[in-house]
């Protein structure tokens, strides 16, 4: 049985004004979520595929490495039968790769828009006819509640692909305790991009080919779009950096020379140098993002990691 329902939907105006209040800040900073437009995701998309950007083929490579083990750590701590809550699912593809195995009962797929779910679900569900299935549009970036008839059974909240690395700490740790009150026995299965040489985490967000600034400066392209800004993408720069002791690597667009942005209402000027912050992208210590899970409620966590100690995947319960 496959199900949809569509939460709470950010309305235009809402998108348009979170933009413009950040551009007009002393230190100008637009959410990371203005990359996704349709252009954006297909960028991310090459940008998986880049020599440079390890996280992806070594979280995948982990996973076929360990993933029975990983199986049967779940299956210890959930029992048979769990609900499968894959947020930000997109095409469903790593999720997919577990139902074999993990033999859930019902599959609850989570993105921004259950749209980009449908097309994924729908072969899905034909050929995994014993799953009970559920596409549920939702921005669980701002809260993760699901609707009562969602779960049924152990939840087991599954997030890879290291996306917790792009929330701030604080609201990282506020997701995973929503990830725990899902149920008292929730479980969670994530990955996580650890700290490393400076250098190669620089070129994973600044790859010789220009995918990452292509990205980046798309972000122009979208609030052009959608708040009528006259962005002229020549004149602004890719930016990314490491910050040590932040932990994170830091996405910004720099302005080439002085300018002035305008949209309907309202004018920025920039300074030659001057900076848009995008995106951070937190790398953790394993022993860090283990006491993270503690303090968000799980008692009980393993790990699992390449082996160049690259990436980890958390298992964590109880
Ligand atoms: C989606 N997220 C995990 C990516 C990351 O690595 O932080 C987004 C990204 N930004 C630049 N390259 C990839």
């Amino acid at each position: 049985m496959l199900q949809f329902i569509q939460g709470p939907a950010l309305q235009e105006a809402d998108w348009a004004s979170e933009a413009a209040e950040g551009l007009l800040r002393p230190r100008a900073a637009v959410s990371p979520k203005f990359f996704y437009d349709a252009l954006g995701s297909r960028l991310f998309d090459a940008i998986t595929e880049l020599d440079e950007y390890y996280p992806t083929r070594t979280e995948a490579a982990l996973m076929r490495r360990h993933g029975p083990a990983i199986v049967q750590a779940v299956r210890a701590a959930l029992g048979p039968g769990c609900t499968l809550v894959d947020l930000g699912a997109g095409s469903c593809t790593k999720a997919a790769a577990l139902f074999d195995a993990l033999a859930p009962a019902r599959y609850v797929a989570v993105d921004i828009s259950v749209d980009h779910l449908r097309q994924a679900l729908e072969p899905l569900q034909r050929q995994h006819p014993a799953i009970a299935m559920l596409g549920l549009g939702l921005d669980f970036s701002a809260r993760l509640v699901l609707p009562p008839q969602a779960v049924a059974g152990r939840p087991l909240v599954f997030y890879p692909g290291s996306s917790i690395g792009n929330f701030e700490p604080e609201a990282a740790l506020r997701l995973l305790r929503e990830a725990r009150a899902l149920g008292p026995d929730a479980g969670l299965l994530i990955g996580v991009d650890r700290v490393k040489d400076a250098a190669l985490l620089e070129a994973a967000y600044d790859d010789a080919l220009g995918v990452t600034a292509a990205f980046n400066l798309n972000l122009l392209r979208h609030l052009n779009r959608r708040l009528g800004t006259d962005f002229d993408l020549r004149q602004w720069r890719h930016v990314a950096r490491f910050d040590r002791a932040a932990s994170r690597i830091e996405m910004h667009l720099e302005a080439r020379e002085a300018l002035c942005v305008r949209w309907p209402g309202a004018e920025r000027r920039f300074e030659a140098g001057e900076r848009i912050h995008t995106e951070n992208s937190y790398k953790w210590q394993p022993g860090d993002f283990q006491a993270l899970l503690h303090d968000a409620g799980f008692r009980d966590v393993r790990h699992w990691t390449d082996e160049r100690g690259w990436f980890s995947v958390f298992l964590a319960h109880g």
